[in-house]
């Protein structure tokens, strides 16, 4: 069965006998009238498979013919000399698996004959003006039509409720894309690590690694690519992406392709001119250790703190050792001194969106299990600001190093495996294209 119309059938199960409106991304102007590239709504996406804007997807339950219904944007001769073909109302059925399709003009009139008869509407009120007026509209007219006959939803819930525990646990074919998106990042960081020179810009880093997405089939990247050197490899989210390369520093490199929709999120950190200093290494290391003992935590059963407890316990060990931190494992643990330098959580969902849908705590409000079909960055970092008061030598090195983890029956598989991120490694890689920096 067509994945899409598994997954809105299983929607349709867990919502009983009501109604869920979900609707696509719209365009976004950029300024005039250009817009923004246009990226489609993860919820919809997932139940449609479908990548045209301005449409709604209703699942009824009440109906007596309809249990799923796209409303979309019709044909339009003119739109389409411009802007490329439409699937359009007459084709939908047949190529999306919807018993019904209709203009999406139609879709506040419309929506009543599926509202009508149901308790609780599962829609997503405050995202789209537009749409949340024509849902209220049908709602109105619902109510209209039911003072003689009928029931009118008098609930509302958050699609978000169903959908993402749903989106939480990955088929095999979301598992194959997001393989190949994986593939197609390593080959991203492989040429950047490669083309790595002093002299050249953080710039030059980032179009190095977002050719290769597109060259090999990635239509976006899946968020800014972080591309920081120097001091910027101690900020978090450095996107400007400006500066130029230094030997001697480090380089953080922060980034993943968007493949059909599905995320990769890989993060290494090299040194700019292909050989660590002392406390580069010493850093990078722990940081390294730190990981590898997050990952090998990753396993059905575990609870999402535990490979995070994990990696702060090495990072803590680590920096005691080099001195940045003072007094007891424990103490430091407890008081959460190591978030001086290691101030974020250790991993997030990843799958449709970079940060991705799902519940990080369970009904108990604990941190949530892990089951098969999970897929979490496992990404540990310690930076070293230019503003704490630390020794001088450690300021200004960043590392972060960031894997896709997926859990299986049997513990975990790497996704990201195969992107270099051993000392060794990364030292033969980095630079050995040999490409001049630009005058
Ligand atoms: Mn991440």
């Amino acid at each position: 069965m067509d994945p899409y119309k598994q997954r809105r059938e299983q929607l349709r199960r867990a919502i009983g006998g009501d109604v869920a409106v979900i609707p696509s991304a719209r365009t976004t102007l950029r300024n005039n009238d250009s817009a923004y590239p246009f990226r489609q709504d993860s919820d919809f996406y997932y139940l449609t498979g479908f990548n045209e804007p301005d449409a709604v997807l209703v699942l009824a339950t009440q109906h007596g013919e309809h249990s799923d219904v796209l409303f979309l944007r019709d044909r339009d001769r003119d739109r389409e000399i411009w802007d490329g073909d439409r699937l359009g109302v007459e084709r939908a059925p047949r190529e999306l698996g919807v018993d019904a399709a209709f203009p999406i003009g139609k879709f506040a009139e419309r929506l009543p004959d599926y509202l009508i008869g149901a308790t609780t509407l599962y829609y997503e009120f405050g995202r789209s003006d537009d749409t949340d007026r024509s849902v209220r509209d049908a709602l109105e007219r619902t109510r209209e039509r039911a003072r003689h006959k009928g029931r009118v939803p008098h609930a509302f819930a958050d699609p978000a409720n169903v959908l993402h525990p749903m989106r939480l646990i990955k088929s095999d074919a979301e598992l194959s894309t997001m393989r190949r998106a994986a593939a197609i990042t390593r080959e991203g960081f492989l040429t950047a690590m490669r083309a790595t020179l002093p002299g050249l810009y953080e710039y030059e880093i980032e179009a190095a690694i977002e050719n290769e997405y597109l060259r090999l089939g990635a239509q976006f990247t899946a968020y800014e690519s972080i591309v920081g050197s120097g001091d910027r490899t101690t900020t978090l989210h450095y996107v400007a992406n400006r500066e130029r390369l230094e030997a001697g520093t480090l380089l953080l490199v922060d980034s993943g392709c968007e493949l059909d929709c599905y995320a990769s999120d890989v993060t290494r950190t090299w040194p700019v001119d292909g050989r660590f200093t002392g406390e580069q290494r010493a850093i990078y290391d722990i940081v390294l250790a730190a990981q590898e003992a997050a990952i090998a935590c990753v396993r059905p059963g575990v609870r999402r703190n535990e490979f995070h407890d994990a990696a702060v316990k090495v990072v803590t060990e680590g920096l005691l050792d080099l001195g940045l931190l003072t007094g007891s494992l424990d103490e430091n643990i407890e008081e959460k001194h190591y978030r001086t330098y290691f101030m974020h959580g250790t991993g997030h969902w990843l799958g449709l969106d970079v940060h991705d849908a799902g519940d990080y705590r369970d009904e108990d409000d604990e941190p949530m299990r892990l089951r098969p079909g999970m897929v979490t960055t496992v990404e540990p970092g310690i930076y070293v600001r230019r503003d704490l008061d630390c020794a001088e030598r450690f300021k200004g090195i960043g590392v972060r190093i960031e894997d896709d983890i997926l859990v299986t029956a049997e513990g975990n598989e790497n996704l990201t495996q195969a992107i270099p991120k051993r000392v060794d490694e990364l030292e033969a890689i980095v630079g050995s294209a040999r490409q001049p920096a630009l005058a």
